[in-house]
């Protein structure tokens, strides 16, 4: 049974989701700079063993901290199989008073995550957790938003999956805080050690992202792991990075939020008026967006 402070959560990142404008002004009222909980990012392939490797953590961290997992829902066909078996790991974790995991729609972002992302963590972070987890699917360019979400993006890289080379072409390695090679018990890992052994190598901005291996069904390299995850955490307080992350994160909200706002209420109009309408020189449509955009951010005051 959910306590009610986790039907009460439970209620208002649904409301989010919906996009209700009342709950995503209220989140938005919420802080966002609170330096005492981690948001961890974890993406990868389908089937990579996310779920299994934040059930993990969340096990190992939730003995002493409060956690709290937020599951993008995989739209993929691919791992099917798979979302049962989650659901029934992260189960065993349901009933810790520590815990609490949610689930939630990608909203036609395949395999990222929706725009309303960032009002749930400022929801999720009211109620002082210690460490917020977010799984998402790495299945193309969506994956890449979770480094602006996130404190920490862990990005999972699995042997043998015959994408060793396509994952450093990707771009999705550059988002990567920690390395994490899972399914570290089957064969190909020492060339995908070596295929991402040079993007590990590479200094950012003063960190230098470490390579971790993991065997995530057997609790494996689940230990060095959190010790990478608390390193980057210390990093990031000590250089100041937390807080341009977390107005990063901000600016990201603002962005996906106006975009969306503007598209549902178009998306009401039909597109035989819009269309007649959009090259009429008395209306100007695009102008007088760009208009009311403008004095939107003039009232912010520092446009
Ligand atoms: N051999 C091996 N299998 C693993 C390991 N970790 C997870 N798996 C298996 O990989 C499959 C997928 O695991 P999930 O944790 O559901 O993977 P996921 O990345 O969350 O999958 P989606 O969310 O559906 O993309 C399951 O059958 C797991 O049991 C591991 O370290 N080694
Ligand atoms: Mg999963």
């Amino acid at each position: 049974m959910p306590s009610s402070w986790q039907r009460q959560l439970a209620k208002a990142i649904s409301k989010i989701e919906n996009m209700d404008p009342q709950a995503l002004s209220e989140a938005a009222s919420l802080p966002l700079d609170n330096s005492s909980v981690q948001i961890i990012g974890v993406t990868g392939p389908p089937g990579g063993g996310k779920s299994t490797l934040c059930s993990q953590l969340i096990q190992a961290l939730a003995a002493e901290h409060k956690v709290a997992a937020l599951l993008v829902d995989p739209s993929s066909p691919f791992s099917g199989g798979a979302i049962l078996g989650d659901r029934i790991r992260m189960q065993a974790l349901v009933s810790n008073p520590n815990v609490y995991i949610r689930s939630l729609s990608n909203r036609g972002n395949a395999g990222g995550v929706g725009s309303s992302v960032v009002s749930i963590l400022r929801e999720v972070m009211s109620y002082s957790f210690d460490y917020i987890l977010i799984e998402t699917v790495g299945a193309g360019q969506s994956e890449v938003k979770i480094a602006s979400i996130a404190d920490t993006t862990l990005v999972v890289s699995v042997p043998n999956l015959g994408d060793d080379i396509q994952a450093v072409k990707s771009g999705i390695l550059e988002i990567a805080d920690i390395f994490v090679i899972n399914k570290a018990d089957l064969p190909g890992v020492d060339s995908l050690y070596t295929a991402l052994r040079e993007s590990a190598q590479k200094q950012v901005d003063g960190w230098t992202a470490p390579l971790c291996q993991t065997v995530a069904l057997e609790g494996l390299g689940i230990d060095a792991l959190l010790v990478e995850i608390d390193k980057h955490w210390q990093w990031l307080q000590q250089s100041g990075r937390l807080l341009e992350k977390r107005k990063f994160a901000a600016k990201f909200e603002i962005m996906e939020l106006s975009r969306v706002l503007l598209q549902k209420h178009l998306d009401k109009v039909p597109a035989e008026v819009l269309a007649r309408n959009l090259n009429r020189k008395d209306i100007n449509l695009l102008q007088r967006l760009d208009e009311v955009y403008a004095e939107i951010l003039n009232l912010f005051g520092e446009v």
